[in-house]
């Protein structure tokens, strides 16, 4: 990262350009050895470069059916989508497929009650926690990636709603957050996935917002900054985990609005596009979605807004009628 004083003030603005080259050139990078080492997180990667890609304006910077056609190639016979081509089937995938096929208007390409059926396997029908495959490990992010992917395909009524709450409700904890299982500590990333949960099933009553709300916004460090918990470093993606909790329970204005900005904006590759988890790193794609998604919430000018629960651009959860 340049330290000039022309790449300094390139840093406050918002680098729109080339954070679209930075995303349209992810697929060549094929001499660097993280682009194998995350072999495994391909089909997400569409999910967070598309999505980037709306909220920058340029929903159309990627080839539409180049996209549809490798989701399409990830899925299994069971329905769920893997990481990539030979990839295990997994949950996460799956909602990251489902994502990418409501944004490009194409889930008339996938038999929707398939996938349903495979997500609906994945409920432990005793304690209503869902499984991220065929593996078994439970936790609360298989939880939303689970309704939240039904009900983008309005297949809500496959799984057992009731049951699947009280579990996410045994997760919450005396400090106002949630954490992965019954017991485990209160984590952003866990906070965005049960409140994202209780906000699709309209439950969000049970959440003590006024606790949570001072948890989450103690999380903002003198840079601007926001950890996950307590006692850890800054990261970019918080700025989505965090800031979407708070607009979920309503609490967007807790933060300083301003010294975030400026924070996430620092974290921008002025030379080669795309954010870094924090200043001077290297740039990946998820922290691009996150950083960029992070801003939209704050109304940064000339974004357009992402829907604080499914991560996608407002204008397509409106029209689903999936917007709270
Ligand atoms: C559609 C946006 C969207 C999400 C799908 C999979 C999922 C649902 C959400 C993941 C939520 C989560 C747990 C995010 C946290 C990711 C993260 C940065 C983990 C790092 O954890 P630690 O313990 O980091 O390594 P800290 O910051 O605590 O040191």
């Amino acid at each position: 990262m340049s330290t000039s004083t022309t790449a300094s003030s390139d840093r406050q603005t918002l680098q729109v350009s080339r954070h679209v080259r930075f995303i349209q050139e992810l697929d060549t990078k094929k001499d660097d050895l993280f682009y194998w080492l995350s072999e495994h997180l391909r089909l997400n990667g569409v999910y967070w470069g598309l999505t980037a890609l709306a909220l920058l304006g340029q929903p159309d910077a990627l080839d539409r059916s180049d996209v549809i056609d490798y989701i399409l190639s990830c899925q299994h016979a069971s329905g769920g989508f893997g990481g990539h081509l030979g990839h295990d089937a997994h949950l996460s995938c799956t909602l990251s497929a489902v994502q990418v096929l409501v944004m490009l208007d194409a889930l008339d390409r996938v038999d929707c009650d398939k996938i349903a059926e495979y997500v609906a396997r994945l409920q432990d029908p005793e304690t209503g926690a869902f499984m991220g495959d065929h593996w078994g490990e439970i936790d609360t992010r298989f939880s939303f990636s689970a309704v939240a992917c039904l009900s983008l395909m309005d297949r809500l009524s496959v799984v057992d709603v009731d049951k699947a709450s009280e579990f996410v409700l045994a997760c919450q904890n005396p400090d106002g957050g949630f954490g992965s299982i019954p017991g485990a500590e209160s984590h952003a990333g866990q906070i965005f996935c049960c409140l994202g949960f209780l906000s699709i099933v309209d439950r969000l009553e049970y959440v003590d917002v006024d606790t949570l709300g001072w948890w989450l916004c103690e999380r903002q460090l003198g840079n601007g900054g926001l950890n996950g918990r307590p006692e850890k470093k800054e990261d970019v993606c918080y700025s989505w985990w965090v800031l979407s909790s708070l607009s979920i329970i309503g609490k967007l204005d807790w933060i300083d609005r301003d010294k975030l900005v400026a924070f996430i904006l620092r974290c921008q590759d002025d030379e080669s596009g795309g954010f870094a988890d924090r200043e001077g790193h290297y740039p990946d794609v998820f922290h691009t979605l996150f950083g960029i998604a992070g801003l939209s919430l704050l109304g940064y000018d000339g974004l357009n807004k992402v829907d604080p629960v499914y991560c996608m651009p407002l204008e397509c959860i409106k029209q689903l009628g999936l917007h709270k």
